[in-house]
């Protein structure tokens, strides 16, 4: 591995992160193709999925790709698809050398991608960048090996954790640098996802703008009983970017139907315990392709995915301010007893936008 490999693996990385919430239920692949320390080449997977990275950076090579090194941030498919094998074209190509972080985790590509390129006598290396290319496909590898897509949980509160005033004023908290910022990274998800109550309590539209981006994120509303305002901001944009609605199995059918009415996907799911069974949600959620998304609050949902520990990072706004004890807290009732059973995340990340603070946390498997 040399320094180059490092650098133009940070390319094609950074390429990929571009692509992310664009292109699920696909992964988002950066691809660099390089001949005599020159960049010939570079793609990042198309919104929607496809074509993949590689060929279209090989398209923009032309015969430069001839004994050139191609830098891809996943293992290269190596399944007949949608699309041709990536791996068939890098070797019809003439690359030379394939450097790629990790293997991919569908088992359609699981190491066969690197196995027909080393087979055509194509040198791989592997390795390079591996746990950044970890972090950055972590929502596209949870879905693949477990079937749920990957869930940040983000919240923008006073320094002392409150989200609104006992009245219910929470206009604003954070700056409009962090809100900006908050809304980049909503790009960067498949969907975003709040509670009833949050839509009840705040009207929100949650699309993104600004952005100049493809494709919106699926709007996600979590709903045990559908009660929800029908001339909502939500409901009146349904048919123009997408909102599902997630429900229990008892809900007023006539509700059920005017929700279909106005354009919304209704997603029935079981209870546990009297509430909607988060982890059946997720799955469901994975099943309809989606690999990221990005939770809102309220406190009630952001309380009952932390308790069936189904966070996998947070991503906290703090603003110089206090609101006190009698303010709406961030997140509600846990029912911990001991610290020992608080869910623990390791920092990644802090640091200021504007007058406010971001923080980023991974959850520690324990
Ligand atoms: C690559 N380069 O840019 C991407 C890859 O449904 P298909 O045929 O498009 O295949 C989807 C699978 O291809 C997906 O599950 C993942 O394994 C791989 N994604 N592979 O070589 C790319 N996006
Ligand atoms: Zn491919």
């Amino acid at each position: 591995m040399s320094t180059s490999d490092t650098r133009f693996m940070a390319l094609a990385l950074s390429l990929g992160r571009r692509g992310l919430g664009q292109t699920w239920p696909n992964p988002s692949v950066g691809c660099v193709i390089v001949k005599n320390g020159r960049i010939v080449g570079r793609a990042t997977t198309a919104p929607g999925g496809r074509p993949h990275a590689e060929p279209q950076a090989l398209a923009q090579a032309g015969a430069a790709a001839k004994g050139a090194t191609a830098y891809v941030s996943l293992e290269p498919c190596a399944h007949h698809g949608a699309t041709p094998p990536c791996a068939e074209a890098l070797i019809a190509a003439g690359v030379a050398r394939v450097v790629a972080p990790l293997a991919d985790s569908d088992p359609r590509v699981a190491g066969q991608g690197f196995d027909r390129l080393r087979a055509a006598g194509v040198a791989v290396i592997t390795g390079v960048l591996a746990e950044a290319a970890a972090a950055d496909h972590a929502g596209f590898f949870l879905r693949t090996e477990q079937g749920r897509p990957k869930v940040t949980l983000k919240l923008a509160a006073s320094f002392d954790g409150r989200i609104a005033t006992a009245t219910g004023e929470s206009q604003w908290i954070t700056g409009p640098v962090a809100r900006r910022a908050v809304h980049a990274m909503r790009a960067s998800h498949d969907a975003v996802m709040i509670g009833g109550g949050t839509a009840r309590a705040d009207d929100p539209s949650l699309t993104v703008r600004e952005m100049g981006m493809e494709r919106q994120p699926v709007r996600i509303v979590v709903s045990r009983r559908l009660d929800l305002p029908m001339m909502s901001r939500l409901a009146r944009s349904a048919r123009d970017i997408p909102l599902w609605v997630i429900h229990g199995p008892d809900v007023d059918p006539a509700l059920h139907e005017a929700w279909q009415g106005i354009g919304a996907q209704l997603v029935a799911c079981e209870l546990r315990g009297g509430q909607l069974d988060l982890r059946s949600v997720l799955q469901a959620l994975g099943d309809a392709g989606l690999t990221r998304v990005f939770c809102e609050g309220g406190g009630g949902l952001a309380a009952s995915l932390l308790a069936a520990d189904l966070v996998d990072e947070l991503v906290g706004f703090t603003a110089g301010m206090v609101i006190g004890a009698e303010g709406l807290p961030a997140i509600g009732a846990l029912g911990l007893a001991r610290l020992i059973e608080a869910p623990r995340f390791e920092l990644v990340e802090s640091r200021p936008f504007g007058p406010d603070i971001l923080h980023r946390w991974r959850r520690v498997s324990t």
